[in-house]
């Protein structure tokens, strides 16, 4: 299982539509006055929470969402129909983020906000008729719409996080806990967006666990988004590679230091020692685990269980 946490869209709201340039035409008026209609506001673009979305996925192949355009005015003082609102559907618990400031949270179903305002819609030039202007040629062209990129971030409800420097053995980990199938491989970054497992007790309740990419990526936004899913963990792993030859202390605080300032209050902290088939534990770890030979893993889930029930 893996999910789509962080993506970027393009919002394009509708262009007011054009003011209308006419005069009357009837055959017994021979010089009928201006009837040019108004533009109808183009339409907004509307972000709406929709608990049917779990992740965005969706948008990693619809990029654009662009809403109708006003229509234009026309003769006969007809006014231009105005465009509709595009509502694009979101999963709840997306912030929005506009050149890297949350501008929104739709945190709970039903919730909405606008994020691109359509543009007013023209005038007419019956608008400027007057006692001195009887037959005015102006007219106002409808707005443009805004248009904006935005981030979009989501939260996912995990239980427990793993996290640990690249290679650690995270991805084998979640794997042997939770019988997920995401990639483990034999060099750092194999994993580049968080991978979910489920982890279910004793009353059918499922618990997320996700292995967290990012530890090491540098500063930058994409470990920011990774190591943002921290924020609602109750329990985090901390895996601590029983073959590497650096000092696992070392190693350790590596990683505190790299999760510190995304690492919940309260958030029970395990050090899992992986790879044990390999190495012993170090003397760090609270537990010892082996993904290949299944050493601790059965404890290991009895623990969380116990721990998250
Ligand atoms: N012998 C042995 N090898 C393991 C064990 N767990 C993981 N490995 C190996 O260690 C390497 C890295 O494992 P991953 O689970 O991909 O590590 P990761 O921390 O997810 O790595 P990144 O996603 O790249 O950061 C792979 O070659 C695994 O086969 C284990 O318990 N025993
Ligand atoms: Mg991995």
């Amino acid at each position: 299982m893996s999910f789509t946490d962080r993506v970027q869209i393009h919002v394009q709201a509708g262009r007011g539509g054009h003011g209308c340039l006419s005069f009357r035409r009837e055959a017994h008026t021979p010089r009928g006055g201006p009837d040019g209609g108004n533009g109808g506001r183009g339409g907004d673009v509307v972000l709406v929470a929709d608990e049917q979305l779990t992740d965005l996925t969706p948008f990693r192949t619809r990029v654009h969402h662009k809403a109708p355009v006003g229509g234009a005015g026309e003769g006969r003082n007809r006014h231009g129909r105005n465009g509709e609102d595009l509502r694009v559907h979101v999963p709840p618990g997306t912030r929005v983020l506009r050149d890297g400031h949350e501008v929104a949270m739709l945190a709970e179903p039903g919730e909405a906000v606008t994020v691109a305002r359509g543009g007013e819609g023209g005038v007419g030039n019956r608008a400027f008729r007057s006692s001195r202007h009887r037959a005015p040629r102006v007219t106002i062209p409808g707005e443009d719409g805004e248009e904006a990129w935005l981030s979009l971030e989501m939260r996912l409800p995990v239980a427990v996080a793993i996290i640990g420097l690249p290679n650690a053995g995270k991805t084998a980990l979640l794997n042997a806990l939770t019988g997920a199938s995401a990639t483990v491989a034999p060099y750092p970054h194999t994993t580049n967006e968080p991978a979910l497992g489920p982890l279910q007790d004793d009353y059918g309740v499922i618990h997320l666990v996700a292995d967290l990419p990012g530890v090491a990526a540098d500063g930058s936004e994409r470990r920011g988004a990774a190591l943002g899913q921290l924020e609602r963990a109750s329990v985090v792993l901390h895996c601590l590679d029983s073959s590497d030859p650096e000092d696992p202390a070392a190693r350790l605080a590596r990683v505190r230091d790299a999760v510190a300032a995304y690492m919940p209050d309260g958030a029970r902290q395990v050090v899992v020692a992986t790879k044990c088939d390999l190495a012993p534990a170090p003397p760090q770890a609270d537990i010892a685990t082996s993904a290949e030979t299944g050493e601790g893993i059965a404890a290991l889930r009895d623990e969380l269980l116990r721990w998250l029930s």
